[in-house]
């Protein structure tokens, strides 16, 4: 048993029984021309969380961590979308609609896709979600009991969209659930800070906070190798 350093408390883990968990990396929501820009946003501040989560990605499978990345998307003829997700807010373009990398929120189009620096290698299934959370619609808890897995490490965008609701479900599973700081991201700077503070707030009434350094150095003790880039992680 190795311990993250993390609030509110530390984080036992096994590695055979933990998987990182990359959420949303994709460009619809990372680089401009996306869905996300439709929606209004500046999607700067989503790209600052890739450097540390590709430091992550890339310890993990080194150390032999289990990978799964998911997508948020629907269909091309949209029947999994709700009406209520179409019609909600102002965006210009809507999802399904063309926009600079293709229909916006659609499987198959180029925004949909995972940013190159993170993008999954063979052995790491990407599970496509039609909501926020990662356990709706898909079959990502079956794929983590076929794996045994009890714990997950959680890299992704939105912090207070798609990480929280899916640690939210996670932790309804009994999965435990590490949120790491710097390889989670927000369209609003303020909800950043405070989504953190809600899943180790009241205990940890639905999850752990640390962020890539502590888990690198963690990870490093519990498998015997060096910490992969962990001095570059500072700041
Ligand atoms: N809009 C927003 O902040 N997020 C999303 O719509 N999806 C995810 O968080 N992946």
């Amino acid at each position: 048993m190795a311990t993250i350093d993390a609030e509110p408390y530390g984080f036992e883990f096994e590695p055979a029984t933990l998987a990182l968990l990359m959420i949303d990396f994709q460009r619809d929501f990372v680089y401009p021309g996306g869905f996300g820009e439709s929606l209004g946003n500046d999607t700067s501040l989503l790209l600052k969380a890739v450097p540390a989560a590709k430091r992550v990605l890339e310890a993990c499978r080194a150390a032999g961590i289990f990978v799964i990345h998911t997508r948020e998307g629907h269909r091309s003829d949209l029947s999994d979308l709700p009406p209520s997700k179409l019609n909600r807010g102002s965006a210009p373009i809507r999802i399904g609609e063309e926009g600079a990398m293709g229909r916006l929120l659609v499987r198959g189009s180029y925004g949909h896709d995972i940013v190159d620096e993170l993008a999954p290698i063979a052995g790491e299934p990407v599970v496509d979600k039609p909501g926020k959370g990662a356990f709706y619609a898909t079959d990502l808890d079956a794929i983590l009991k076929m794996k045994a897995i009890r714990q997950l490490v959680v890299c992704g965008v939105t912090t207070e969209v798609c990480v929280h609701t899916s640690v939210r479900e996670a932790n309804d599973r009994g999965y435990d659930a590490l949120v790491l700081s710097d390889c989670v991201a927000s369209y609003f700077p303020e909800f950043q800070r405070v989504a953190l503070e809600m899943i180790k707030a009241q205990g940890g009434i639905f999850g752990w906070v640390s962020d890539s350094e502590r888990f690198l150095r963690a990870l490093a003790t519990a498998t015997g190798r060096e910490p992969a880039g962990a001095g570059a992680a500072v700041g």
